[in-house]
């Protein structure tokens, strides 16, 4: 009986090939910030590669540019050092900088082993957006680590799998910009009547 069970399973195993057995993957999807004043956390979630891979933060942005990039902590140029796929050092990671709506987050992953793959994919290049799968609803970030071209490219965007959790804390920046913003009502209320 196991082994029959095991069976099925192997068979509903390669069924399920190539597609993510996360959701189906939505590549090159921006990861747009939903509120103003957010914080955004990283969570590890799996891997399933032969190769090794190190996610970073690049920072905030608009879709292919990043304009609020964030200090090195890792690899050199590539911003804040979240997870390696294989080993990953946290359970998750808070991203340096607070964000507001609309921003879009940027990544790079860079496939570090074996050397001869070696290779660096970013969401801010339009030729390598399409390596990251974002799901805005279960908030899953999913990465393809071969490009289309290689020959064991298999687009199941399980590489490295992360959760992006954004929180929205309201600062005493808000609460002052509310009172402002209150005052100002007033005042022109004041000029009408
Ligand atoms: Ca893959
Ligand atoms: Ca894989």
């Amino acid at each position: 009986m196991i082994k029959h069970a095991s069976f099925v399973c192997a068979m509903a195993t390669s069924i399920a090939l190539p597609l993510s057995v996360y959701a189906e993957p939505f590549p090159g999807a921006p990861i747009v910030v939903p509120a103003d004043g957010t914080t955004v956390t990283l969570e590890y979630v799996s891997f399933e590669a032969l190769y090794t891979g190190e996610l970073s933060f690049l920072g905030g942005g608009t879709d292919l540019q990043v304009t609020l990039p964030v200090g090195d902590t890792g690899l050199p140029g590539l911003g804040q050092q979240t997870f390696v796929n294989q080993q990953p050092l946290n359970d998750s990671v808070t991203l340096e900088g607070t964000y507001d709506a609309g921003d879009v987050l940027h990544f790079a992953y860079r496939v570090t082993d074996p050397t001869e793959a070696e290779d660096t994919l970013r969401t801010d290049e339009a030729t390598e957006s399409s390596q990251y799968s974002w799901d805005s609803v279960t908030g899953l970030l999913a990465i393809e680590d071969l490009r289309p071209d290689h020959p064991w490219y298999d687009a199941d965007y399980d590489d490295l799998v992360v959760r992006v959790t954004f929180s929205n804390v309201p600062g005493p920046g808000t609460a002052v910009a509310a009172l402002f913003g209150s005052l100002a009502i007033v005042g022109r209320r004041r000029r009408l009547a």
